[in-house]
């Protein structure tokens, strides 16, 4: 249901969204099999956006009452694991993602999610989001855009930003789970009319539209 409503929402962002137009690609894990994946990881259709973890193991696909249908996780939470995501088709500038997993038999004052984004390895961005009403659901999103990005990282951090290490009443014991990851589209952009002008009489424009490929995931 959650994901239907946010492929509408970007189909809307498609139509509305003026001379910035462009696709989204969305991640959502729905038909891929649970259990434990290698780093490395990516979904098939989707191998532009390598899935790995800061310790080497432990990313898993989830299934359960907290999360959105299938999600991706980094197993464990007591050990500073988290998430990243390398982009193999260049300079990305759009991302979110909603996460969960904010059990609150787990969470300490001041813990919060953080979103990083890293260009050529050097960090050039970075959103914090506290976490909300801890409910263990994923109900929350966070996102980042306008600089350009080839990769990012997901961590839940105790509030000095470092990412959790302890378990259940030490620090933090949540493991990131995350779910629906939205990004811009490259190379398969929609162009504007006034695009599509200047394809048509600087390069013939046929070509061009040949390789256009659509990956929005069906809800
Ligand atoms: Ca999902
Ligand atoms: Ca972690
Ligand atoms: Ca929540």
């Amino acid at each position: 249901m959650k994901t239907g409503l946010l492929a509408a929402a970007c189909a809307a962002g498609l139509v509305l969204g003026g001379s910035a137009a462009q696709a989204l690609t969305i991640i959502d894990f729905e038909g891929e099999t649970l259990g434990a994946q290698a780093d490395g990881y990516a979904v098939t259709g989707f191998e532009e956006l390598v899935f790995t973890t800061e310790l080497g193991s432990g990313l898993a696909l989830y299934s359960g009452t907290e999360s959105d249908g299938v999600s991706l996780l980094a197993q464990n939470d007591t050990n500073g694991n988290f998430i990243r995501g390398t982009f193999t088709d260049g300079l990305h500038s759009f991302l979110s993602l909603t996460f969960g997993n904010d059990d609150p038999n787990f969470l300490t004052a001041g813990d919060q999610a953080v979103l990083t984004v890293f260009k050529a390895g050097t960090m050039v961005g970075q959103t914090i989001l506290m976490l909300t009403g801890p409910n263990d659901l994923m109900d929350q999103t966070i996102g980042f855009q306008f600089a350009q990005f080839d990769s990012w990282s997901f961590a839940y951090t105790n509030a000095a930003g470092v990412p959790s290490t302890g378990g259940a009443g030490a620090n933090v014991g949540l493991i990131e789970v995350i779910d629906n990851i939205t990004y811009d589209t490259l190379a398969t952009g929609v162009p504007e009319p006034a695009a599509w002008a200047m394809m048509i009489l600087g390069f013939g424009g046929v070509g061009a539209m040949a390789r256009q490929r659509r990956r929005l995931v069906a809800a």
